[in-house]
């Protein structure tokens, strides 16, 4: 059985959104298309309290894009993104969310961020993502999404840490790029994991 990850396709990380990835945007269509070519699609939803502690906004003297000591773990600081409930994190509205057959909240607890759809940062509690794909006998997975620099990024890798054979939808996904290179970093970083690179076009 194979399954689809789609991350964090939410209008925050799309153009015109408050954490907005450069074409975020042009990554929906694809995940629209390869969707009926899947036994399985289940999409990621960063899904923030409005005072989560990764928004730049809690931390008195920090701006955006800042690193900081988070519960004894390196954090950025990102703007206020992905509020529970809010339009900015909601879906985008062209994603055709029919053949979703289950969303997994992340980043919920104010106090550690989950940029993974697995696990938080700190791989203390688990979304559930693991389990649904053990009980739906899914052995391979293929991700895309936003962003790739981070939350594909540790999708991907925590994917292939619990055995999946993982595969990453280079098309299928764009980055935030906050220093130059972070995407290409990112993306060296999972074939050195192990999850081996396709197109959108191999899957259709
Ligand atoms: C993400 C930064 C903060 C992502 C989420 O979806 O890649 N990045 N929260
Ligand atoms: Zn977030």
């Amino acid at each position: 059985m194979k399954a689809l990850i789609l991350v964090d396709l939410q209008n925050d990380f799309m153009p015109g959104g408050a954490l907005a990835v450069a074409d975020g945007d042009q990554v929906v269509p694809i995940a629209n298309q390869l969707m009926p070519h899947f036994d399985l699609v289940v999409a990621t939803q960063d899904w923030h309290p409005a005072d989560h502690l990764s928004f730049a906004s809690q931390h008195a003297g920090c701006s955006v894009g800042e690193v900081i000591d988070l519960g004894g773990l390196e954090q950025v600081l990102w703007p206020d993104h992905c509020v529970q409930g809010t339009a900015g994190a909601a879906f985008h509205a062209n994603l055709n969310t029919d053949y979703i057959r289950r969303v997994f909240p992340k980043g919920t607890d104010r106090k550690i961020d989950s940029y993974s759809g697995f696990f938080d940062n700190g791989h203390r509690q688990a979304t559930g993502l693991a389990e649904f794909l053990r009980e739906h006998g899914v052995t391979e997975v293929a991700v895309m999404g936003l962003a790739t620099d981070y939350c594909v990024k540790f999708t991907a890798l925590d994917a292939a840490a619990l055995g999946l054979r993982t595969s990453l939808i280079e098309d299928g996904c764009r980055g935030v790029e906050l220093k130059p290179g972070d995407v290409s970093r990112a993306v060296q970083g999972m074939r050195d994991a192990g999850v081996s690179l396709v197109t959108a076009e191999q899957i259709l």
